[in-house]
C-alpha cells in the first residue's frame, strides 16, 4: 500500500512537515480544503528537499486551474467529479505540452522535470476520481484513457450518488459491488487504483479491494491524534494542566 495523508488545513508548513514524515505521498486539497492558489504557491516553494510525491485535489476539470497548480510545482493532480472518458481524456492534455496536450508553458521557475520517484515518468501523475453514478457506469473506458495513471475513488460522495450509507459501499464485497468493480477496471487498464480512506481502518478496507494509492488519515487528524497522544504524559489521564 502507498499509505499517503490529505492535508486540508490549507498551512503550508504543516503540509511540509506531513512530507517530512516519512509516508508515500501527500495529497493538498484544493476542493474542500483551505488550500488556494496562494498557499499552494508557498507549500511548493517551501519544499527545498522533496521526499514524496505531492499531488493537488484540484477545484475542478478547468484546464487553465490543472495547468497553474502543475506550474506550482504539483508533482500530479487528482481531479474531482469526473462524469465521462472524454472528460478524463480532456483533463489528461490539459497536463501535457502540445504536441501531445493543450497545456500553457509558463516560465514561472518551478515546474520542470518530474521527479522520478512519481513512477519513472517525466509527467506529472494523472488521475481523476470516481465519485458520481456516471462515473462508476463509465469506469471501464475512463480507466482506460490514454495517459491516466489512477483512478481514485471518493467513497463519501460514491455512497451518496449511489443512495447507500459508507459503511454499506465499504461492506459490500459482492461480485458486482462498486468499489471492486472500480478496482477491476484499474487491473484491467494496468493504472493505480487510489482511494481517500480518511482512517486507518477505512484505509484497511479499501486495501482489502486492492486499492493501493490510499490516504489514510488527514493532517487535521494527524494533529489531533499527535496532541492527544500527550494526554497521558507524567501520569496524567485527563486534560492537560488538569
Ligand atoms: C469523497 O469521499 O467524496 C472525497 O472526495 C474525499 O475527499
Ligand atoms: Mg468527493
Amino acid at each position: 500500500m502507498q499509505v499517503g495523508a490529505w492535508c486540508t488545513l490549507g498551512e503550508p508548513r504543516a503540509a511540509i512537515a506531513v512530507e517530512q514524515a516519512g509516508l508515500d505521498w501527500v495529497g493538498l486539497d484544493a476542493q474542500h480544503g483551505h488550500f488556494d492558489d496562494g498557499s499552494l504557491r508557498e507549500t511548493f516553494a517551501l519544499r527545498r528537499h522533496p521526499a514524496v510525491p505531492v499531488l493537488v485535489r484540484v477545484l475542478s476539470a478547468d484546464p487553465a486551474g490543472l495547468g497553474r497548480v502543475l506550474d506550482y510545482g504539483a508533482d500530479g493532480i487528482i481531479v474531482p467529479m469526473i462524469d465521462t472518458p472524454g472528460q478524463a481524456q480532456s483533463v489528461v492534455e490539459a497536463s501535457r505540452y502540445p504536441p501531445h496536450g493543450t497545456r500553457s508553458w509558463g516560465p514561472l521557475g518551478y515546474a520542470g522535470d518530474y521527479r522520478a520517484d512519481v513512477g519513472d515518468q517525466a509527467e506529472p501523475m494523472v488521475s481523476v476520481m470516481i465519485e458520481t453514478r456516471s462515473a462508476l457506469a463509465a469506469v471501464s473506458a475512463i480507466a482506460a484513457t490514454p495517459g491516466l495513471d489512477m483512478l481514485f475513488v471518493g467513497p463519501f460522495d460514491l455512497a451518496r450518488a449511489l443512495g447507500m450509507s459508507l459503511e454499506d459501499l465499504l461492506a459490500d464485497d459482492s461480485p458486482g459491488a462498486p468499489l471492486r468493480v472500480i478496482a477491476d477496471a484499474c487491473a484491467e487498464a494496468d493504472i493505480i487504483a487510489g482511494a481517500f480512506a480518511g482512517s486507518t481502518e477505512r484505509a484497511t478496507l479499501l486495501a482489502n479491494f486492492g486499492y493501493s494509492w490510499i490516504a489514510a488519515s488527514t493532517d487535521r487528524g494527524l494533529l489531533t491524534a499527535g496532541a492527544a497522544s500527550l494526554r497521558d504524559l507524567d501520569g496524567r489521564s485527563g486534560r492537560l494542566g488538569a
